[in-house]
């Protein structure tokens, strides 16, 4: 499928904005980052799992959604698959009967957070990786167990680490997905409907068109281009970073790596606030809990979001070419968020906001710039030096077609 046109399901899950990466697995037990496959499932022993945490700390974050690492690189399976043996039935935890899948899957919808699933395609313990076609097989078996077993599923995600050069049957594996999972987004390899950000930092240019030249992604991820304009195929961002700065797993002793505050809140201006999903990170320790310090200050980010933008002086929307906003007396305002309306493909190609500042010399209203762009796309999030005024315009300057705006809200310092 390749159009300029949204599926509804790229629509919905840009609405999500915001979730939760988990990154879970036998790495956790042995400190590494990328296990090798060699390692013994019997280290994979969590004391107190607790997936309700997970859940219940993403939703009071204002995350809408999360992703688990059903299997990373190195092979072992977080669910009890019929496919390998290096799984955590071969684990003593819970005598071999537990599934972190499902425990998984179970507590995001108790808490109303959608849950997907990480399964990375390279492995580096399955013995048929050395066949490509014998692998695309067992892994789409994996994926057929995934998308059956564990009830609607937002997104699967498809790393691309590891898999350079490799020849995977993208047909079979992502017609496995489409065919049990018509709900989900994939993400970024076979048949993608989400693109990755180029980067693991979490910050995303301004101008991050939504609709792309897909055969100059890479190009995209190296120096965005002002005036590429928004035709191709409609393939939304996702940006992936870490709370911590130790790594996608847990390690021990790295409290002193969180990130802090305002570099968290940079991350969000820069990827929600730029148009992009943001899927922060945060790594369960060995009990099977996410770290006290972490969630304090994931909850912080949180209440930060929510003291910014949970509370517009007003709102207004939606418009075609312009949005205008008159408050019934001049307020401070330090701070804007605009969205486009994808809903029939990406239109804006360049913007503008203003704040009336008084008159010019011939009585006409004299507009002061606030903040301009060239891709507006989902969302875009920024902050001025604080103006008094009262009368405020979305504008657009160029757009392909009729220009179609969802929202425009403005708020205090
Ligand atoms: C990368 C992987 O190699 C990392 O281990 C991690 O899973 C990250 C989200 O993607 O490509």
């Amino acid at each position: 499928m390749s159009s300029h046109l949204p599926t509804p399901q790229q629509l919905g899950w840009q609405d999500l904005e915001f979730g939760l990466f988990v990154h879970f697995g036998i790495n956790t037990f042995t400190g590494r980052e990328w296990g090798d496959g060699t390692e013994d499932p019997a280290l994979f022993y969590p004391t107190a799992l607790d997936c309700r945490q997970w859940a219940r700390v993403a939703k009071e974050a204002g995350m809408r959604y999360a992703i688990l690492t059903a299997k990373h690189h190195d092979g072992f399976c977080l669910w009890p698959t019929e496919t390998t043996a290096h799984s955590v039935k071969s684990s003593p935890w819970r005598d071999g009967k537990g599934d972190v899948v499902r425990e998984f899957v179970d507590a995001c919808r108790e808490e109303g957070i959608l849950p997907g699933l990480y399964c990375s395609p390279w492995d580096r313990n399955a013995p048929c990786y050395s066949d490509p076609k014998a692998y695309s097989e067992f892994y789409a078996r994996q994926l057929e167990e995934l998308c059956s077993n564990y009830g609607p599923l937002v997104q699967l995600w498809f790393d691309g680490a590891g898999s350079e050069g490799y020849t995977y049957d993208w047909d079979r594996i992502i017609g496995t997905v489409r065919r049990l999972q018509p709900g989900a987004v994939i993400f970024q390899m076979g048949d993608p409907d989400i693109r990755w950000g180029g980067n693991e930092l979490g910050y995303g240019s301004p101008d991050l068109w939504t609709t792309v030249d897909e055969s100059r992604l890479d190009i995209l991820w190296e120096s965005p281009r002002r005036e590429l304009p928004p035709q191709g195929r409609y393939l939304p961002v996702e940006l992936d970073t870490t709370i911590n700065r130790a790594g996608w797993f847990w390690h021990p002793n790295t409290t002193d790596q969180i990130k802090s505050l305002d570099e968290l809140i940079g991350i969000y201006y820069r990827s929600v606030g730029h148009g992009a999903n943001l899927l922060l990170n945060v790594a369960p320790n060995r009990e099977g809990r996410l770290e006290e310090a972490e969630v304090q200050r994931l909850l912080e980010l949180g209440a930060e979001i929510r003291r910014r933008f949970g509370n517009p002086l007003a709102a207004v929307g939606p418009g075609s070419g312009e949005l205008e906003i008159v408050l019934r007396e001049p307020g401070l305002v330090a701070r804007f968020e605009a969205m486009e309306d994808l809903s029939r493909g990406e239109s804006v190609l360049e913007w503008v906001l203003e704040a009336q500042v008084g008159q010019d010399g011939l009585g006409r209203p004299a507009w002061h710039r606030l903040a301009h762009g060239y891709a507006l796309g989902h969302k875009r999030l920024g902050d001025f030096p604080p103006i008094v005024a009262s009368r405020f315009r979305l504008r657009v300057i160029r757009s392909r077609g009729e220009a179609r705006l969802r929202s425009l809200k403005v708020f205090a310092p």
